[in-house]
Order: C-alpha cells, then structure tokens, then sequence
C-alpha cells in the first residue's frame, strides 16, 4: 500500500464517520491524518510507531491506525464503518455543492445510496421532501452528476505519477534490469489522465507476469504476450507494453502521443516518402528500417528538431521544431524563488521559521509568505492589525535565518464587488500582494470579470493568484473572460499566477501561453501549506512547460533585486 492508498482509507474513514455524525474532532482527526499521509515523501507503512508519532497530527490512536493497515492490509473501523453503507454512497459526498449533511439525510429519509438513485429521485421530483432541498437545489445536484460523471473515468496526473513511481519500483524489483519508461498523457504531463501507459524495452516476458501479479491489481483485464491491462485499486486502468530494443524509440513516439500530434507526424512521414508506426521510420518503396531505436532520431529524419513530450499537443510545435531547436523550457531548478504560502497564522500547518529553512533547503534565494486576508474567516485570516503585525514577525524572522530572504506577503481576498479586502494603505507596506478570488464563484461572466479588473486596477496588486479557480476533476473555472483579464494584466503590469496545487494546476497551459504571448508575466508558486509542501512547484513547472515558457517568461526566475524590480508595485 502505497502513501495515497493509505490516505484514501482514512479519508474514506473520516467521510463515513461523518455520515454517522460521529464526534467532530474525531472525524477533523482522521482527515488530518490523510492530508499529513499523503504529503508525506517517506511510505508510512514502512514506519514504526514512534516514527508515525512524529508526523504532524498523528497521535497514538491514529498510529495504531496506520500500523493495522500496514500489517493486515485493512482496517477494522472502516471495514465495520463501510459495511453500514452501500459502497456506492461515497460517490456522493464527491459531488459539487452536496455535504455530509445532505448526504446522511438523502440516505436516512430516502433510501438514496448511489449517483444512479439521486439521479432519478432528483428526475422524478422526489427530492422536495428534504428540508432546504427546493427546485434550484435539485437542477444543481442534476448538474453535479453530469459533471462527475465526465470527471469519473480521469486521474489528476500527480496522483497518476505517484502511482507509476510505486508499480515501477515494484516491478524493478521483480525483474532486475528492466527497462521501464511512462509514456501517454502523463508524460506529457497533462492534468488529467484517462489511463497510465507503460513501456518495457527488450528483456524478458516475465515483466508481464509480475505487472500482473502486483498487489495493487484488482482485475487483470486483459494479457497477451507483449501488451497487458489491469485496473489498479482506486480505478486506475494501466496498460504495459513490452517492445523490442529496435523500436524503442518508435515505442515512446507513438505511446506518448499525443494522437493529434502523432497524426500530423504520420502525415510528414508520408509526405517525405516514409512510413511512420509504433515499431520504427521505414521506407516507403523498400521497406528499409530507417530508424527506430532512438525516439530523437526519428524527428530527426524527419527535418525536425526534439519536441519535448509537454509541447506534443500539435499546437504548433511540428512547425516550430522545423525551424530549429526549441528554446530552453524553464525547469524546476530555474526557479529562485517561491512566492505563495500560508503558515500557522491562517491556514498553514508550519511556522513562519519552518517554512523559511524549508524554502531554503528546497534550494530558494526567497520566500514570499502570503497568507489569507480576514474575509477567509474560517481560515482565520488577517485583518489589517494581524495583517501587519505578521509582516514585521516575517521581516524580523528574515534577518535571522541565514540564507533566505523572506518577503511579507498577503493572499488578499477580492471582494464580491472587486474591492479589497484589506485597506490600500495596509497593502502598500507589504513586499508582495497576491490577489484571489474565494467566494461567489458563481456570478455571471460579465460581473466576475468586472470584479477581476477592478482588483486588477489596485495600484498595490502584483500577482493575481489562481486566476481561474478552476479545482480539476471537481470544480468548473469561474465564468471570467481571461482573454480580458490578461489583457488587463498586460496593461498594468500585474503577473498572473499559475497555482501548482495538484488539482489546480491554474493558470492552465493555454491560458498561460496566452498571456506570455501577450506579455503578461507569469509566477510559478506553491500554495504550500506546510513545510512538505513545496515538491507541487514540480506540476507547475510542467504546466509552464506546456505553455512553452522560458526562464526569462516567469518572474520568479529572477534574481531577488531583479524579481523586485519586476514586480508592478515597483514599477514606474
Ligand atoms: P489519456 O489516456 O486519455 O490521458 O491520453 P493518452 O494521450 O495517454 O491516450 P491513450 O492512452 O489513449 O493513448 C496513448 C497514446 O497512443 C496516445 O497519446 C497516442 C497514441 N494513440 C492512441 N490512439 C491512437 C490513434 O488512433 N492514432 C495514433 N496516431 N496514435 C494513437
Ligand atoms: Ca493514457
Ligand atoms: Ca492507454
Ligand atoms: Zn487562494
């Protein structure tokens, strides 16, 4: 079981006990623990206890937890918990806008356990019993379905890539030597998968037996000898493809795709007197191998310079790499600086110091500490007082840790009205403002757009964060037009985020190509909310990638004074 797995349980735990209305902090205790699991870089079941009682918010009782699942491979509360529901009524609790309570009463007063049972009950006007459940609440639990429904059969792709390090390791280990490679939209780096697709080179067919005999199987869905699928626990269909040396290269090309991409470079192929398959580059008349082992050789025999997998989405790159070879697409380690957190003074697990000697060891010149603004009650943000109390606790903390700079930053919460949620006077003594939108996602285009521009207009604004709100796989963007809002941002100098959250990944790859292409500058930021949340920058950095970004495009790829000096509270 990996760390995921692990989370999933507790998660699935603290969502039941909720369903029963069991004790509040135990149930807060149990979602903690997830979150701490699943952030956690070591695999949890290989700890003791003592090491268990180390982490953030595990105590005895939770340890005990983990170490059952670790040794019998499940747990008694959530095996005893899950038998009182039908397995189904989780799908539930994962639709937009319906809570536990919702939840517990659909199941209680109307026997309602599956999306399925919603669905018609919601279709047949059977909701209406329900307290609070009226005919616009009903349109958008229908809605919600439909979404989750499209959003069912995809994968946050971190998530996929954590899944592939597991079963690769696993079967390393079962097969000394093997050459195993992810291929498809993960290694595109995508924000969602559909599947995981693997490749082995050469070797042995044993790589097949022991894929399908890993222990996160849950169904072997099909094998032959050089191509097996199996559905992983979680629902994860992973496909395994064994081929030769010789078409290595050929392999990577065809399975990573993407299949508009893949088109186009068949149609070169053509063009040019060649066939292109997933086995190698032949000649058309003679058949003749032209090549195939060396996946950068086959653009090359095209007249093409190395795509890189992320720009594979035939948005232009085919013509781009005619031309010669790409720039130098940032990278994790271009980034100096990191300009979003939150720390223990709204809703981050760490200390100020904490998150400094992290940044520091995660390689950053500077830290920005940015958390909430006072419209985040429930995060117990900061008002004015709090607000600039924190900054000179973070510059006084500064001076102190060698080898950082940290700067006194805020997310300040735009308002419903596009105003801010703390006084100009107030942001104009901080280093950074990030701006954010957290409430009212729902207006109409029009009014969310205005309401961007207005933040955008504050003179003290620097970076708008998570531009559109988007949450993958569970929440739809906000309805802003972003064409305006970065041109807006072009115009004032204001940087536009891209979020690296896991199921944010916001701006995305489009939209932030779009708004480089209108020199708009971008930053690249964590969001952390604890010490161990700094690796996410890795899924930013990929979206950046796919939206063909330089270092020269991103601000936190600056030097600090450099970086300063670019921020729009400098300019002028
Ligand atoms: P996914 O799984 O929906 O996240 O996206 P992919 O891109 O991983 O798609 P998948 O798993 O269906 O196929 C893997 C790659 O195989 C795909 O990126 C390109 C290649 N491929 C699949 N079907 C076709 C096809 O009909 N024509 C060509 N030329 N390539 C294909
Ligand atoms: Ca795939
Ligand atoms: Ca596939
Ligand atoms: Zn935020």
């Amino acid at each position: 079981m990996d760390n995921l797995a692990v989370a999933r349980v507790l998660a699935e735990t603290a969502d039941l006990l909720a369903l029963k209305e069991a004790n509040p902090f135990k149930i807060r205790a149990y979602r903690a623990a997830a979150e701490t699991i699943a952030n956690c870089p070591e695999q949890v079941i290989a700890m003791d206890d003592d090491q268990l009682l180390e982490l953030p918010g595990i105590g005895r009782d939770l340890a005990g937890r983990v170490r059952e699942l670790a040794t019998q491979g499940h747990m008694a509360i959530h095996r005893e918990l899950a038998a009182e529901f039908p397995p189904t009524i989780l799908e539930l609790l994962h639709l937009q806008g319906v809570g536990v309570k919702t939840v517990a009463s659909l199941y209680t007063q109307l026997g309602i356990g599956s999306l399925d049972a919603l669905e018609q009950a919601a279709k047949e006007g059977r909701l209406a019993t329900l307290r609070g459940m009226g005919e616009k609440k009903t349109q958008l639990i229908l809605k919600a379905i439909d979404e989750r429904r499209r959003h069912a059969s995809r994968h946050l792709m971190p998530d996929v890539a954590d899944t592939a390090t597991t079963l690769l390791a696993a079967l390393e280990e079962a097969v000394p030597g093997v050459d195993l490679t992810p291929v498809g939209s993960l290694r595109r780096g995508v924000d969602t998968c559909g599947d995981l697709d693997i490749i082995a080179v050469g070797g042995s067919p044993a790589v097949m037996d022991a894929f399908t005999q890993y222990r996160l199987v849950e169904r072997v869905l099909g094998q032959g000898e050089t191509k097996a699928s199996v559905l992983l626990w979680g629902g994860l269909q992973t496909d395994l493809r064994l081929v030769p040396a010789e078409s290595r290269g050929a392999a990577f090309q065809y399975f990573t795709g993407s299949k508009a991409h893949n088109i186009a470079l068949r149609d070169r192929a053509i063009a040019r007197g060649l066939t292109l398959n997933e086995y190698g580059l032949f000649n058309r008349e003679s058949g003749a191998r032209v090549c195939g082992e060396d996946e950068a050789g086959i653009y090359d025999a095209l007249g093409l310079a190395f795509i890189p997998p992320e720009l594979r989405e035939f948005r232009g790159e085919i013509e781009a790499a005619a031309d010669g070879p790409f720039p130098h697409l940032i990278e994790r380690a271009d980034l100096k600086g990191d300009l979003h957190c939150h720390t223990t003074a709204t809703d981050g697990r760490d200390d100020i110091e904490t998150m400094a000697t992290a940044a520091r060891d995660a390689g950053f010149e500077y830290l920005a500490i940015t958390d909430h603004s006072q419209a985040l009650a429930m995060a117990n943000g900061l008002d004015e007082r709090r607000a600039l109390e924190h900054a000179r606790r973070i510059r006084e903390i500064g001076a102190s840790v060698d080898g950082i700079t940290l700067l006194a930053g805020i997310e300040c919460d735009i308002r419903p009205d596009g105003t801010m949620d703390l006084a100009d006077d107030c942001l104009a003594e901080l280093d950074l403002v990030i701006a954010s939108i957290h409430s009212a996602f729902n207006q109409e285009p029009a009014q969310i757009t205005d309401r961007m521009l207005r933040a955008i207009g504050c003179p003290w604004v620097d970076v708008i964060g998570h531009p559109t709100g988007r949450l993958l796989l569970r929440r739809e963007p906000y309805g802003v037009n972003v064409e305006q809002v970065i041109r807006a941002a072009a115009d004032a100098g204001v940087a536009l985020e891209i979020n690296s959250q896991v199921d944010r990944r916001d701006l995305s790859d489009t939209h932030a190509r779009l708004a480089r292409d209108r020199g708009v500058k971008i930053t690249i930021a964590s969001d952390a909310h604890s010490c161990r949340g700094f690796g996410v920058l890795r899924w930013g950095v990929l979206t950046a990638r796919r939206a063909w970004l330089t270092p020269a495009d991103v601000l936190n790829c600056r030097p600090l004074e450099e970086f300063q000096a670019g921020l729009r509270r400098h300019k002028e």
